[in-house]
């Protein structure tokens, strides 16, 4: 069954958000005065948005009421807030005080909720006032906006358009490995090393074997001695060859743990395709953002002695010796790009806490430890400072060479 989107409008007492949500219902759901404080709960209705499917959407009181009643109503909206998926912020241009206004876009922050600011103009001469609102909004940039009058029933499409162009469904489903194809046997190829906690996977490579497994393929798990390998030893290249070998049917695509690609792009055979789980899992993460990621990394040739980089964690595990975001990135980015300053970010803040703006670029981890929508509210706002993110496994494989890149990205590349 697949869930409602849910659609939750706030703003100001009196800015229209019961005529925006009559204008996106088309119908007298909500009770529409101008006496302030008129919606005297959250309102709801079940509509249905083509494009979009089946939506639930709470017209919610406004969350500036303050009479002892309102402190109840406003209760309700915050509860609104927190269930619903996508948050129209009705913002009237000709009101001076825009600190509910913030309010709530940090509220929506701070539960990882997309939003879009729908300034409704009461008066067409209200438009001229909206630059220098934005200039007050925190991170205006950062989410989009639609200016309409939510009274004129010709604005609907205009609201309807900007839904469907910038709201990613929570249904909006992304395959982990799109390339997996039944019947056939995939590699999944894990170095471990004394440090490797034992009794569990890793959470991406659990993911892939369940998800191959799932989809009646079969996963085959190779344990590296990485060590070994990068020390020549010939052994550890026999053990390989014999196992890749040893499949009746030729395996389909290697997925390798990103510290082992300066290796393997050299021991998987040609006709083998090669991935790593980080890149799988940033993809996944960020649903379907890929290319975007992989545009990030041309960036790197662009950087200067004395520009940051930022390396971001999205989790605090327990670091290693050979740590990839600690150890293994700053020294190849120390001998390929000298003199550029790395920053290091920990767990699941980075926009707010660090000076972001000085960054040239972000190299991000696989973000498995986050949600899909704290991903995407760091994409925006990257997107929106236009600071360029790529991620451990392009990093790694960019590092062995353009044409290891062009390897692992091309089992992600459509196949027809
Ligand atoms: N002229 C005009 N009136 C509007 C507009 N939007 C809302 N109104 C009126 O403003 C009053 C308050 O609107 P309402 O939707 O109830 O605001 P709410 O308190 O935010 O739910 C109502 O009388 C609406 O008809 C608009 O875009 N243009
Ligand atoms: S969130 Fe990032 S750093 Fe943490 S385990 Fe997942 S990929 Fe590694
Ligand atoms: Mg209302």
């Amino acid at each position: 069954m697949t869930e409602r989107d849910i659609i939750g409008i706030f703003g100001k007492m009196n800015s229209g958000k019961s005529s925006l949500m009559n204008l996106l219902t088309q119908q007298e759901t909500s009770i529409v005065d101008s006496t302030p404080g008129t919606t005297t709960d959250t309102k709801i209705a079940l509509a249905e948005i083509h494009g979009l499917g089946p939506v639930k959407i709470i017209d919610t009181a406004g969350f500036d009421e303050t009479e002892l009643l309102g402190e109840k109503k406003r209760k309700k909206s915050i509860a609104a807030l927190k269930e619903c998926d996508l948050v129209l912020l009705v913002i009237d241009p000709s009101t001076d005080d825009f600190e509910t206004e913030n309010l709530i876009i940090n509220e929506a922050r701070n539960l990882e909720k997309q939003l879009i600011t729908v300034f409704n103009l009461f008066k067409a001469d209200d438009r001229v006032l909206i630059r220098e609102i934005e200039s007050t909004l925190y991170k205006p940039d950062s989410y989009s906006k639609i200016v309409l009058s939510a009274v004129d029933i010709n604005d609907r499409q205009l609201l309807l358009f900007s839904i469907l162009s910038n709201y990613i469904p929570k249904n909006h489903a992304v395959e982990l490995l799109p390339f997996v194809e039944q019947e056939e046997f995939y590699i999944l190829n894990i170095p471990m090393d004394e440090e490797t906690p034992s009794g569990r996977y890793l959470r991406p490579q659990a993911m892939a074997e369940e998800y191959i497994t799932r989809k009646w393929a079969f996963p085959v798990s190779y344990r590296m001695n990485l060590a070994m390998a990068r020390m020549g030893d010939l052994s550890e290249r026999t053990r390989w060859d014999g196992f890749v070998n040893s499949f009746t049917k030729r395996p389909k695509v290697i997925i390798t743990d990103s510290q082992a690609i300066d290796i393997i792009k050299d021991w998987a055979p040609e006709d083998i395709g090669l991935t790593t789980f980080s890149i799988m899992m940033i993809n996944f993460m960020s649903r379907g953002q890929l290319p975007e990621f992989v545009n990030g990394i041309r960036s790197l040739n662009a950087l200067l002695p004395g520009d940051h980089i930022l390396i971001a964690e999205a989790c605090n595990h327990s670091r290693i010796k050979e740590d990839i975001g600690t150890v293994q990135i700053p020294k190849l980015l120390n001998k390929f790009y000298p003199g550029v300053i790395i920053d290091h970010s920990f767990g699941r803040e980075f926009f707010d806490e660090l000076d972001i703006q000085k960054c040239k670029l972000v190299i991000h981890c696989g973000g498995c430890m986050i949600s899909n929508q704290r991903m995407a509210a760091r994409l925006r706002d990257l997107n929106a400072t236009g600071i360029p993110i790529t991620n451990y496994g392009i990093f790694l494989s960019y590092m062995q060479g353009e044409e290891t890149l062009e390897r692992v990205i091309k089992p992600w590349m459509s196949r027809d």
